[in-house]
């Protein structure tokens, strides 16, 4: 009774698998947890009835994966930054492009409560990420060319709570009606609202709903770190490896002082670099004890 699946919504250690226009609730085979192995929305698989129940028997390769938001098999990641309520949040925005460019995963920026704001005073933030060659789109405002982006493809929202994702489904299928949460008004943040991940089926493709997140590790080196900064990556500086510090010669600062590099782009860079190398010091001392 074998059926390939593809797993669209997980939720307290079950799964729900679409398999052709029907869908299917399933526990894994407990030889996963065995080998290690925990299925993830996204992934393709092979399910049974087996003993009166449906599991997920067989998960195929996964062509990649995030740890946050846990998705597998994506082919595009859409990062979603409020203008406004939350303030706009340069340092989570720099920090999930690098984690995506890391995992090598095409990237689609969305900035939204574009409605809220007076648009010339993000002009210039906005008009860099644009040069830096990411699609952008401003919702509402663009929400019908956005939606273009998830054709044949499984799409995943990534951003801070209270940015909008689950606004953002029902702003592209009105058919779906995700809850959505009020922003506090003291934190200026979201609450939380969205608690599980689910892939929703837009047009011809699937775009997943992931619940907010606002800190994030980057797992990289220092080196891996100013190569998922796209436009440090064009330039040649004198040295190499060159960390953009106080090397001589270092085009990158050249480029931050003449103002071609947004200023938040390279403090952000050298915060990033500074937490890797903390982590780096912390983990050698682990060891050490
Ligand atoms: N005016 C306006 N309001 C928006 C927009 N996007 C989201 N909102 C509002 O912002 C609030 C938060 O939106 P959600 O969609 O719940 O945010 P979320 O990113 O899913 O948050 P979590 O599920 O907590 O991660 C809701 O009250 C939405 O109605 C937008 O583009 N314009
Ligand atoms: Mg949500
Ligand atoms: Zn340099």
């Amino acid at each position: 009774m074998d059926k390939s699946g593809l797993i669209i919504k997980s939720i307290s250690g079950e799964y729900v698998v679409l398999s052709g226009n029907d869908t299917y609730t399933c526990k894994p085979i407990g030889l996963f947890r065995f080998k290690g192995i925990s299925p993830r929305v996204g992934d393709k698989c092979i399910i049974d009835f087996v003993d009166g129940a449906w599991v997920i028997k067989e998960i195929k390769k996964r062509k990649n994966e995030l740890v946050r938001p846990v998705v597998a098999n994506i082919d595009k990641v859409i990062i979603v930054t409020s203008l406004i309520e939350p303030n706009l949040n340069l340092n989570l925005l720099d920090r999930l492009i690098c984690q995506v460019e890391y995992a090598d995963i095409p990237i689609v920026l969305v900035f939204s409560k574009a409605d809220l704001v007076n648009l010339d005073d993000y002009k210039e933030v906005i008009d860099y990420y644009k040069g830096l060659d990411y699609k952008v789109y401003l919702t509402p405002l663009e929400v019908n060319s956005l939606k273009e982006e998830f054709n044949d493809c499984i799409c995943v929202l990534a951003g801070q709570s209270g940015v909008g994702k689950s606004n953002l489904i029902n702003y592209l299928d009105l058919g779906i009606n995700l809850k959505t949460g009020e922003i506090s008004n003291a934190l200026g943040r979201g609450k939380h609202t969205t608690r599980h991940t689910e892939l929703y089926r837009i047009g011809s493709g699937y775009l997943a709903d992931t619940p907010g997140f606002g800190a994030l590790d980057l797992e990289m080196d220092e080196a891996t770190l100013s190569q998922t900064f796209k436009e440090f990556f064009k330039l040649k500086c004198k040295y190499n490896p060159c960390f953009h510090l106080q090397e001589p010669g270092c085009k990158i600062k050249e480029e931050v002082e003449k103002g071609n590099i947004l200023k938040s782009r390279y403090d952000n860079y050298l915060l990033f670099l500074k937490e890797i190398k903390d982590a780096k010091k912390r983990n050698i001392y682990n060891k050490k004890k």
